[in-house]
């Protein structure tokens, strides 16, 4: 008799992943705005810092992105993407032996990520893009095929849909997750993410969270972003550093709608809100 559930392993390059339980993904842009512009190395080894302290208060993942995908973020050329996340990649995972995620849409970057010893690719634009597909089979990776209507400089100024948001979301992920397996890309090595944040509006978000259990009929391992996100903003009236307790509320509550991975700035706060939720959905489970 056990009182954990038995580990269910995503493999990730070198890694593995267990995802019997809730994760924690630590977001780490590598966006020139992101860290100290004391040049070019001050830069990385910030970033390494910051990594370094985000694995120590328990993330899984650390999520290396260089390109801004904010509402209005303007778009970057593939060699200032590489230039910003490859020597990131490269000393995450040879200095702190980390799981790293690469948060890119472009097939150069998740090939050569993948090179450097990434573990997982994040596409906010779920393998869309011309060549997407196939880079991404080609690395063996597991891929994270997130929901966005628009694109990052227009998804945000008027979004609608035609049906419930939740139907919307579940037929655009379904219809990937077909066209990955039908280029080769097996659903074993896929997660989904509902894409809070994009292309939807205040009452799109609270809704599909609230909903977000049915995505569970897709039966594949939920990736969840709601950090510090507008959303919060907007229902509490809080500018972005005073979102946190916001955050822990709309984590707890993805957790308890079935998210195995959640993408947070705060992972020490996150680690605390999830292992208590994760505490209580436990509670009488231990024949499981
Ligand atoms: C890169 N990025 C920003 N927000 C995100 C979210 O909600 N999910 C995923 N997968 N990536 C995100």
């Amino acid at each position: 008799m056990t009182d954990t559930p038995s580990p269910t392993w995503l493999p990730c390059g070198r890694h593995r992943l267990d995802l019997s339980y809730p994760r924690v993904m630590g977001i780490l842009n590598v966006t020139p705005d992101s860290f100290s512009d004391g040049g070019r190395h001050v830069a990385i080894d910030d970033a390494l810092r910051h990594a370094e302290r985000m694995l120590a208060e328990g993330a899984a993942i650390i999520d290396v992105g260089g390109e801004s995908t904010r509402p209005g973020a303007q778009a970057v050329t593939t060699q200032q993407e590489l230039d910003r996340v490859a020597p990131v990649v490269e000393r995450l995972v040879c200095e702190l032996d980390a799981l790293v995620s690469v948060d890119t849409s472009n097939p150069e970057v998740m090939r050569q990520a993948a090179a450097l010893g990434a573990g997982m690719i994040n596409d906010v634009r779920a393998l869309t893009r011309e060549g997407a597909l196939e880079a991404a089979l080609g690395t063996g990776l597991p891929v994270c095929l997130m929901h966005m209507q628009g694109e990052p400089q227009d998804m945000q100024q008027a979004p609608r849909y035609d049906a419930p948001i939740e139907e919307a979301v579940i037929g655009f992920l379904e219809a990937r997750v077909a066209a990955c397996e039908a280029a080769g890309l097996r659903s074993e090595r896929l997660l989904l993410d509902p894409g809070f944040g994009f292309g939807k509006t205040v009452e799109h978000n609270l809704r599909l969270l609230k909903r977000m259990d049915r995505l569970s009929r897709l039966n594949l391992p939920l990736l969840v972003g709601l950090s510090r996100k507008s959303l919060i903003g907007k229902v509490l009236g809080r500018p972005v550093e005073e979102r946190l307790p916001g955050g822990l509320a709309l984590a707890s509550l993805a957790v308890e709608r079935g998210a195995r991975i959640l993408r947070v700035h705060d992972v020490g706060p996150t680690m605390d809100a999830v292992n208590m939720t994760w505490a209580v959905l436990r509670e009488g489970c231990e024949n499981d």
